[in-house]
């Protein structure tokens, strides 16, 4: 069944939620958004700007939104899709702000499909793609990229990287006993 995106806010009277947007071209893909939104929430206390904006069903919406993310306030966009996943290639079309494109696995070609669709852009529009269904690395380079310019955001990458390592001790720790 074909799913119809839900309505969006009108792109009339934008307002600024937060420095991170976040796209992508089907209700479907947010589950696999989630543990990276969760962990923008939780551990870095960013609320992105997040939408579905299909660059196939709603292409109008999609143009209108990439377009204008830079005068919102968004600094960098992540972009989920799966199949012919066009939607980050066309958002980095539409805006000079960086695009992350996240490669959603989908039910026939396991991701692949995504994943090539992603990564190969043309000479002139990059997309930084992150592995398929790695919503946590696409959060994470997003706030890389934001805490290059903000020395308490980049504390908080630090930080993450510390409870990571030290988790993953523990683990091997427990693992040996
Ligand atoms: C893509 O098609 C979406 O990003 C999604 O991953 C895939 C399937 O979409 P639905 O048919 O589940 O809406 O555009």
């Amino acid at each position: 069944l074909f799913k119809h995106p839900k309505p969006q806010p009108s792109i009339a009277s934008p307002k600024l939620t937060s420095a991170i947007g976040v796209i992508m071209g089907s209700d479907s893909d947010l589950k696999t958004l989630i543990p990276g939104l969760n962990l923008l929430k939780y551990h870095f206390g960013i609320e992105p700007d997040v939408s579905i904006a299909s660059a196939h069903r709603t292409p109008n919406y999609m143009a209108q939104y990439a377009s204008t993310a830079a005068s919102r306030g968004i600094k960098v966009i992540i972009a989920a899709a799966g199949g012919a996943a066009h939607l980050p290639g066309m958002a980095a079309a539409y805006t000079s702000l960086p695009v992350i494109g996240l490669p959603v696995k989908g039910s026939s070609l396991d991701g692949v499909d995504s994943l090539y669709s992603i990564v190969q852009m043309p000479r002139g529009v990059p997309v930084a793609t992150v592995g398929i269904n790695n919503s946590i690395n696409a959060a994470l380079l997003a706030v890389r990229i934001l805490g290059a310019f903000d020395a308490k955001i980049q504390e908080k990458v630090v930080e993450y990287a510390r409870i990571a390592e030290k988790e993953n001790l523990d683990v091997k720790c427990i693992k040996m006993k």
